[in-house]
């Protein structure tokens, strides 16, 4: 095993200097070395030693293991040891195991027209990038959820240990079931150092690092040292007590004799950053500081001393008795590595194509509101769609692949009857006043958007399904984990050996239109300004103005593969447009003009158009208004619930041909435009449209407060009277000041009324289309 870890380290110190002589068989010279020298050595040394380790405990125990390094700059080690286990040349034959596959595997590193630096989609065994760092426990988790057999190892760097979703995601364990879920094994490795800094982990003494996770719930295990011999041994040890107490915890848990108070497994790994690289240069110390984080010896094709250091340092780990003069593993070293697909690098987890069972749907015809004419019915539009997700968890059940995730609001968005179907999921002390808590509940409602996402994401990685619901303003929470689960989807669409999965699907409601209870702090739209920007054949963004259009489009989303939808709805009580047959043929083309709306008997004077409930209700409201106190104007009224379908198609597949959009928005009349989010997006997505300086958008400009319904839209611009007005203004029809003067009047009269009643004006409370 000694000789393995070797075997990882020297190939992962080569990644990142050789770009020939491969196996050292000529004394090196700087020609042999890359002109760029890019990576990261010091994390690599631990993760090797862990990889050596976990592979020996495979061999031993037959366990099912899926490798998750925390720290993704550690992809040299990660490499080196798919490489080794014959993973990576499955996948990728030109990089075979020989002298020369293993010159490609230098070269490519951090290479153009090669791989990446960090660990990616391309990585075989990998969910998880580790580029950005915080979220190794949480993908792991999400992995094991269900999946009763697995485990999951996760290296956590002692700088990734600061980040917030790390210190969140310790509480892990408290969200699995030993009876159902497999276990996570997170494997905190102490190197003393981040990129530069001291890391406050590693200053710490044992017993207050012991303390601290013991708190959290688990057993911890410490292994430190810089004897490699001692370590091993150590390290064998505890592995072997970490799997036996996981397997404890999981056999009496399905014997029915409970999961409790248990402590879970955790082992603290204190070696040194950049173990057996070069030691010091000049004097100054390398090996077990920080200035092993990147390439230590960063001046090898200048500087002879260096280059001969490099050598030394290579060379120590005896190449020549790792593989053979033709680059193959010798045999005695190959027998560490277990058989099939018990190897990590190809754990039927990761790339769960084969596994993976397909989401079954009710039919939605089942919930459709009844609307017998628009606006003649109040609904509130989630309460529906919990009923179809409450349909969905009792056809899945046995195929337990389906989980709704949230920050404790699924109450509160109104997906309430989900609870008829499953629970929460609780394993704690419960008391008489909890309500729907169970060890089983498939609802994991955590208070953390960021464990959410991190979840979700590693539920899905591994081939199941789910949504997460969150209220609108805080899902900017995510923003970022959001982004580079939108760079794994896009880069893993590159790889034909990747097995598409399950959507990422977001519902984003108590949105910030009606923040009632709330205000200000809970208003904002900006996480579809993140979302917009990602690749277009990953990203897909809808509106849907009531129930029967939510429903149309959660179906659609639940049944795709490879996208991440983000569907905003509202959840109070709402005028419904569409019975479902219309919601169908609406939601199939993305946008349609609503005639019953319009009275422009196809030639409009101006375009209404809205995207997003509230805007919907307003510019409904608006062209009823106009219809009423100036007929002659010839409106019409355009409703988007794909928001996509704006850009022209050679931007984004669901982009209107051009025919299409002129047919919708003619190509020169002006179009008032009342939209849920910032305003900014619509003018993006429509440039390159005919004449898209006639888009005249509105939407939320930072205005609000805890206030009346409609004074939200009054104080962003987009209430009725103010939308009739731009639209009278903009389609330049003559004769019309009194009827400005009139709608003037009435923001004037609401302005007053809410002082006073504190409420809507009756006429704005109980309007409905006529
Ligand atoms: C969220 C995030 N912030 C900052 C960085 C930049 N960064 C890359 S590596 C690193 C240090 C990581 O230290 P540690 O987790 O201890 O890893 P190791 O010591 O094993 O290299 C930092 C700060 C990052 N990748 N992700
Ligand atoms: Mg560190």
């Amino acid at each position: 095993m000694h000789r393995y870890w070797q075997a990882a380290n020297y190939l992962s110190g080569a990644q990142i200097y050789l770009r020939a002589n491969a196996l050292l068989k000529e004394t090196l010279q700087a020609d042999h070395i890359k002109p760029r020298l890019l990576g990261h050595w010091g994390t690599c040394p631990g993760i090797n030693l862990i990889y050596t380790h976990l592979n020996r405990l495979i061999q031993d125990t037959d366990a099912s293991v899926l490798f998750i390094a925390g720290p993704g700059h550690g992809a040299p080690a990660v490499l080196a040891n798919v490489y080794l286990e014959g993973t990576y040349s499955e996948i990728y034959p030109e990089i075979s195991q020989d002298e020369h596959g293993m010159e490609m595997l230098f070269r490519q590193f951090s290479s153009p027209g090669g791989i990446s630096s960090h660990v990616s989609a391309s990585t075989p065994g990998s969910i998880h990038e580790g580029g950005e760092l915080g979220y190794c426990l949480a993908h792991a988790t999400g992995a094991v959820f269900d999946n009763p057999d697995l485990i999951a190892v996760c290296v956590i760097g002692d700088g990734e240990a600061e980040t917030g979703p790390l210190e969140g995601s310790w509480k892990s364990i408290r969200f699995l079931n030993p009876e159902r879920d497999g276990a996570i094994l997170p494997i905190l490795h102490l190197n003393g150092y981040k990129i530069s800094s001291a890391t406050v982990l590693a200053r710490m003494d044992e017993e207050s690092v012991r303390s601290l996770l013991q708190g959290y719930g688990y057993t911890v295990y410490f292994v430190d040292g810089d004897d490699p011999m001692t370590v091993h041994k150590r390290l064998a040890e505890v592995l072997d007590k970490a799997y036996d107490t996981i397997k404890g915890i999981q056999h009496l848990a399905r014997r029915g004799m409970g999961y409790l108070h248990l402590h879970w497994p955790l082992i603290v790994l204190r070696t040194p950053k950049g173990w057996t690289g070069p030691s010091e240069w000049k004097g100054e110390k390398i090996e077990g500081t920080f200035h092993s984080h990147q390439v230590p010896l960063e001046e090898v094709r200048n500087d002879k001393g260096q280059l001969k250091l490099l050598e030394t340092w290579l060379r120590s780990y005896e190449p020549e008795n790792l593989f053979d003069s033709e680059g193959r593993l010798f045999g005695e070293l190959s027998s560490i590595i277990p058989k099939g697909n018990k190897r990590m690098g190809s754990n039927p987890h990761v790339n769960p194509g084969s596994i993976e069972k397909e989401l079954i749907l009710p039919a939605i015809d089942n919930y459709a509101v009844d609307v017998p004419s628009p606006g003649a019915i109040t609904t509130q539009s989630t309460k529906q769609l919990g009923k179809f997700l409450r349909d969905i968890f009792l056809l899945n059940e046995s195929n337990k692949n389906f989980r709704l995730f949230c920050p404790d609001e699924t109450e509160s968005n109104r997906l309430q009857d989900v609870f008829e179907a499953t629970s929460r999921f609780y394993t704690g002390k419960t008391e008489v006043t909890d309500e729907h808590l169970s060890p089983y509940g498939r609802v994991i409602e955590v208070l953390s958007e960021h464990l959410c996402q991190g979840w979700m994401e590693g539920y899905l990685l591994t081939g199941r399904h789910g949504l997460f619901s969150c209220y609108e303003a805080f899902i900017t929470i995510i923003d970022s984990m959001f982004n580079q689960y939108a760079k794994w989807i896009k880069s893993s669409k590159e790889l034909p050996w990747r097995h598409p999965l399950a959507s990422f699907n977001y519902l984003l409601t108590s949105h910030t239109w009606r923040q009632d209870h709330n205000g200000y702090s809970h208003q904002g739209p900006g996480f579809i300004d993140t979302v917009i920007n990602k690749k277009s054949n990953v990203i897909r963004i809808y509106f849907p103005p009531d129930a029967n259009c939510l429903l149309c489009v959660m179906q659609h989303c639940f049944g795709t593969k490879g996208y991440i939808n983000v569907v905003v709805a509202g959840k109070q009580p709402e005028l419904q447009w569409l019975n479902m047959n219309q919601a169908r043929d609406h939601c199939r083309t993305g946008v349609s003009i609503w005639n019953w709306a319009s009275n422009d008997n196809g030639n409009p004077d101006i375009v209404l158009a809205c995207a997003g409930d509230i805007p919907t209700l307003e510019t409904v409201a608006a062209a009823g208004l106009l219809k009423t106190h100036l007929p002659e104007l010839k409106v019409r009224v355009v409703n988007i619930v794909d928001l996509m379908v704006l850009p022209p198609s050679s931007q984004h597949s669901h982009g209107l041909s051009d025919t299409s959009f002129s047919e919708i928005f003619t190509n020169s009349k002006e179009i008032i435009f009342a939209f849920h989010g910032y305003v900014s997006i619509i003018h993006d997505l429509v440039h390159g449209r005919p004449e898209p300086e006639r888009f005249h958008v509105r939407g939320y400009m930072e205005e609000g407060t805890t206030t009346t319904p409609f004074d939200m839209t009054v104080l962003n611009n987009i209430s009725r009277f103010q939308l009739a007005i731009a639209a009278i203004f903009r389609s330049r029809i003559g004769n019309a000041s009194h009827v400005i003067h009139l709608f003037e009047q009435k923001l004037e009269e609401h302005h007053h009324f809410i002082r006073e009643h504190l409420d809507d004006m009756p006429e704005i409370k109980n309007w409905t289309w006529s």
